[in-house]
């Protein structure tokens, strides 16, 4: 079968499984306990360079084949093929793959509605009322001082706008409550799902919701990065994929649920129905949310397949579980967006792990004129698609491989007059999880643009680098190939 085709073959977190191992992309843990092991042994991987996928089974106290992955996204070749553009690309081209898709994507979604079906194997088993528990499955303890197990971090939150009735999927954290009888849905203002529980609360005094805590990691990308207000992510989902997603409707509140989804759960958020959440390992790197109450779903009904696999994708201190495809998505929108702004030159955009993919961009820019690359940095700081928990922009010259940590900084060492080429903004949009903010005080931030171009006043006089040029290097490294690897 060729790339594509197996690509094409794709229905299901299990398929999806079955292309990954089949690429030796998967590694198996056995014998790990839901109670830190199974976070730590994730967090142990993401440490590593493009590390595999991590895939849990007889965890202890639980049946085999009660099973969790993680890091299911951490490397080009399993993000290349989620995103179903292939399974041989590195870094660069994968964002090369993707820049103008996620505008096609949203611009298409309208023409994948879901398609409903009566039964898929979601139902397998259907458990109703005192008898639905959470815990009933390995539920991890994901590192040691959250407040509890959290089943949904890779998960999808399915919320309806009731007015439009615009079916919205969300990655909002779900931690366990009541011991396992209910679920706080994490949902920070300003995000689609608050809005639509804010409306239903307004109209008929609680709020139907669907959750999803196994699926194609596609529909983690999908519910887990900003697709514009009013387009149905399980849509978007559709133009990715080129075909309708199938939903079931939740027997309790008509809201659809993935029909191939591991597991699901449905129930009502009602505004004084709260339990304490948190703290948890947040994406900046600390446990910087604290813990407060959050809207807590009291489960209706729990849908799974029969031995479920939960799609883990806890974050942390960087590089965590999805802050290379965080990394990627970003990157690619933002380019895409500058390019769309006007910007000539844009040579490349990274959204660096190490600031969560958000709080460090590198954008490469062929200078064309005085200002030119204040303003990409400018640009950058305040796109839609960039300007939420950004903290600094590094625009460096074309020479500079943006992708690389270590030629932005060394592009900021020699190139950035810190008295002269720093520009700060106040008052920008930050985070209630920014570990800088004040107790209490509104989530702004300040942020900085760092020109690290050579100065326009000297571009043609600037020092040469001190860089054997890419012909001798390749010429001395095709010569001595066992010595120097043999390629360049
Ligand atoms: C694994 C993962 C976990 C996330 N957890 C949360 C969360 O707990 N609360 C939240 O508001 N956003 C969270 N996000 C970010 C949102 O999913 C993201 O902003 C998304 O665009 C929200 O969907 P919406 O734009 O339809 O509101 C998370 C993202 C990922 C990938
Ligand atoms: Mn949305």
């Amino acid at each position: 079968m060729s790339d594509m085709a197996s690509l094409d073959s794709i229905d299901d977190l299990r398929g999806w499984l079955a292309l990954a191992e089949k690429l030796g992309e998967v590694k198996t843990i056995t014998g790990a306990h839901w109670d830190k092991e199974i976070g730590a042994a994730s967090e142990a991987n993401y440490k590593r360079p493009a590390p595999p996928a991590l895939l849990f089974d007889d965890i202890v106290g639980h049946r085999t084949g009660q099973r969790v992955l993680t890091a299911s996204m951490s490397n080009a070749r399993r993000l290349g093929m989620t995103l179903r553009l292939g399974t041989d690309l590195d870094d660069r081209a994968l964002v090369e793959a993707l820049r103008s898709k996620p505008g096609e994507w949203a611009a298409n979604a309208s023409r994948y509605p879901v398609r409903e079906v009566e039964t898929g194997p979601v139902k397998e088993n259907v458990v109703a009322g005192d008898a639905a528990n959470l815990l009933d499955f390995p539920v991890p303890q994901w590192h040691e001082a959250d407040g509890g197990r959290y089943i949904g971090t890779g998960c999808a939150v399915f919320t309806i706008d009731p007015g439009t009735g615009v079916l919205n999927a969300g990655a909002y954290r779900m931690q366990v409550q009541n011991d396992g009888r209910a679920a706080s849905v994490n949902i920070e203002a300003g995000k689609h799902g608050a809005a639509h529980v804010r409306e239903w609360f307004a109209r008929e005094g609680r709020a139907p919701v669907t959750a999803s805590f196994g699926h194609d990691p596609l529909l983690l990308v999908v519910a887990g990065t900003e697709v514009p207000t009013g387009v149905s992510e399980l849509e978007y989902a559709g133009a990715v994929l080129g075909r309708p997603v199938d939903v079931i409707r939740g027997e309790v509140t008509g809201l659809p649920i993935p029909a191939t989804s591991e597991i699901a759960v449905e129930g009502w958020l009602y505004p004084d129905r709260r339990e304490q959440e948190g703290p948890f390992g947040e994406w900046t790197g600390y446990y910087s949310g604290g813990a407060e109450p959050v809207l807590t779903l009291d489960i209706e009904r729990i849908y799974h397949r029969d031995d479920p696999i939960q799609l883990g994708a806890p974050p942390g201190k960087p590089p965590h579980d999805y802050s290379y495809m965080r990394s990627v998505m970003k990157s690619a929108m933002i380019q895409d967006a500058l390019i769309q702004a006007g910007l000539p030159g844009v040579e490349g955009v990274w959204a660096h792990e190490a600031g969560g993919g958000r709080q460090l961009l590198a954008v490469a820019v062929q200078q064309r004129y005085a200002g030119h690359a204040r303003q990409a940095g400018y640009l950058a700081a305040q796109l839609p698609a960039a300007a939420y928990m950004n903290k600094f922009v590094v625009v460096v010259d074309a020479d500079v491989n943006p992708r690389s940590l270590s030629d932005v900084v060394w592009a900021m060492c020699t190139r950035t007059d810190p008295a002269e080429d720093i520009e700060t903004m106040r008052k920008t949009w930050g985070s209630r999880v920014d570990p800088l903010r004040e107790k209490d005080a509104p989530p702004f931030n300040t942020r900085a643009v760092i020109d690290a171009c050579r100065p326009w006043s000297r571009i043609d006089s600037f020092p040469p680098v001190a860089e054997a040029s890419e012909e001798l290097i390749d010429r001395v490294v095709r010569r001595w190939p066992d010595a120097l690897g043999g390629s360049w």
